[in-house]
Order: structure tokens, then sequence, then C-alpha cells
């Protein structure tokens, strides 16, 4: 099943419309939530452009690409506890970040959320802190339950969790994120073949799908194809959102949750651009592993509203 949110691309499948009756009845219940999670978004990017420029490291591009996507998880789908941060995460949601490299946006939205104080995210990427440039496991910073940045590996371990939640009788959801770059990686078909293949369905994989990585667009560096044509060849369900419109990321992932437990795990292709919310940055695979100078973060910030507090 493929279902389209006001996605860029071409709706050649089946156009998702709800009944009338529902989209009035959704909008009104949602459009205070929705608002509220574009303000945490607004000072999450905020968060992103401070920590990158001060730690003159990290990953700018895929965190602003991913802010929606990792605001509406944190701050409205998951169920979890952040004051009581347990790693076996039994009778919670669990996800797991696959594409290592966007701490910045990751960070943020722990702290954001309540894992652990927000202070602390002026501490990322110095030496012998728990804010790494890529999440680990040897900090113990409440949130993180598997070391990522080797990319390729989420899924694998996110069906591993998702199969124990089953054998536990938990009927809660494991979610992923992953890059475009990152389907690359050959043991994410594995992967994505295997969840097929067992029915993994109570597993929602997330795809930030920029349409670019570090050396260029996915095009030039490899072709990923028709992505939801391969996912759907694999037994998936297939979704699709704008990716940087935080409605359409809320309204689909809320439906890649009523499609669980129907034998067949759900991907949701979010379609995102690198850089989104900052002018210059927008789009371009140069931002991928570039922090802005202090000029360009005092232009990039000029561009945010601070809506919950600078750190
Ligand atoms: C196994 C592995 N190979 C290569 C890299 C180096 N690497 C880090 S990010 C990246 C590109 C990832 O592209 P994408 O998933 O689209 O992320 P985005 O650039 O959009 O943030 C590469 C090749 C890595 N971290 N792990
Ligand atoms: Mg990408």
């Amino acid at each position: 099943m493929l279902r389209f949110y006001f996605g860029r691309g071409k709706p050649s499948f089946r156009i998702f419309l709800l009944p009338l009756h529902l989209q009035k009845r959704s909008k009104t219940n949602t459009m205070a939530t929705i608002t509220q999670l574009e303000s945490i978004a607004s000072q999450v990017r905020r968060d992103i452009i401070r920590m990158t420029s001060e730690a003159q490291s990290g990953h700018p591009g895929g965190s602003l690409s991913s802010t929606e996507i990792l605001t509406a998880l944190y701050f409205e789908i998951l169920k979890q506890d952040s004051h009581n941060f347990s790693p076996q995460g039994r009778d919670e949601d669990m996800f797991f970040l696959s594409i290592g490299h966007i701490t910045p946006v990751y960070y943020s939205v722990l702290a954001r959320s309540g894992y652990f104080s927000v202070a602390e995210l002026a501490t990322f990427r110095k030496l012998n802190t728990r804010l790494q440039g890529h999440p680990s496991v040897h900090q113990q910073l409440p949130g993180i339950r598997v070391a990522s940045g080797s990319l390729g590996q989420g899924l694998s371990v996110a069906i591993g969790a998702a199969l124990t939640k089953k054998l536990d009788g938990c009927n809660r959801f494991v979610y992923t994120l992953h890059g475009d770059g990152e389907l690359q990686e050959g043991q994410l078909w594995e992967a994505i073949m295997f969840a097929g293949a067992k029915k993994v369905d109570n597993l929602i994989a997330i795809v930030d799908y920029n349409k670019v990585q570090i050396d260029g667009s996915n095009d030039e560096v490899c072709s990923l194809g028709n992505l939801a044509q391969k996912f759907l060849a694999f037994g998936w369900q297939v979704l699709e959102c704008a990716g940087n419109d935080m409605a359409s990321v809320v309204q689909c992932l809320n439906e890649a949750k009523s499609l669980t437990n129907q034998g067949k795990p759900v991907v949701v292709l979010a379609n995102t651009q690198m850089g989104y919310g900052v002018d210059f940055m927008c789009g371009k695979n140069a931002w991928h592993g570039t922090p802005p100078s202090p000029q360009q973060a005092a232009d990039a910030l000029s561009q945010l509203t601070e809506t919950l507090g600078d750190y």
C-alpha cells in the first residue's frame, strides 16, 4: 500500500484523502499541536546551528532536513518516559537513529524532551563529554540505546528489538531513521528483505529523503531508483510525506501507526531538503558535514526564531 501526503513526488499510486468529516476533525484537533511542534522545531534548528558553529565541526545539513521528523517523533508520536530512561525499553516505543552523524538534531530533541539537561548541549563534540560526534553508549547518555555512525546497521538492530517486543507480548512500536545515501548500504537491503519476509509489522522505518549525500546527489553517487517500488517489492507498506511540513509528517506517522499489525513493516519516505530552514544551506550537499562560520551562524540564527530559549 502506498499513500501520499502532500509529497513532492508524482503521485502515481493511490492518493490518500481522509473523509471530509475526519479532515475537519483532525484539523481542529491538531492545529494547536502542529503550531507548538513547529515552534519547537525552530528552537531545535537554532540548537543545531549553535552546536555545530561552536564546535566548528558536525553535520548541520541532515540535521536540518530531519528536524520535523525528530521533533514530531519525540514530542508527539513516541510513547516513552524521558525522565526514567531504560535501555531495554520494555512497554515503550523505541527509536534507533541509524543515520548516526545527525547528532545535533538528535541531542537537541533528546535534551528538549527531558532526557538530559538542555545546558549539556554546550558540550557537543568536546573531549570527555557525553555528547560525542556520533552517538555512543559508553557515556550512558539517556535516550541512546545503541552506537551508530557506521551507516547501514540501525535497521538490523531495530528488527531485533521489534521481534523481542513480539516475544514479550509488548504491543508498542520500533522506529528507525535512515538517510537516503545510507540506503546504498548492502546490510540495509538484507534487513529490508528479512523484515518483509518475517512480517515484522511492529516496525516503522523513516527515510530522510533529501536526495543528497556527502559527495553530491544520490543520483550522481548511486541512484536509488524507484525507492517506493523497491520497498513494495520487499513486502513493505509505503507512505510518503512532505518531510519539512510538520502537519504532513505528523499525519503520516499517525497513519503509519495505524498500518502496523497487518503483516508488513511500514516505511515512510519523507521528502525533505538538506539544510531546510536556512536559506544558504537549503538543498546543498556541501552542508552535509560543514559547520557554519560565526558569521554564517549569525545569518542562520537571524532566520530562526528563538522559542524555548537558547541553551
Ligand atoms: C559504513 C559507512 N560508510 C561510509 C560512511 C561515511 N559517510 C558518512 S555520512 C555519508 C553520506 C550519507 O548520506 P545520507 O544518508 O544521505 O545523509 P545526509 O548527507 O543526507 O545527511 C557517508 C558516505 C559511514 N559513516 N559509514
Ligand atoms: Mg541524504
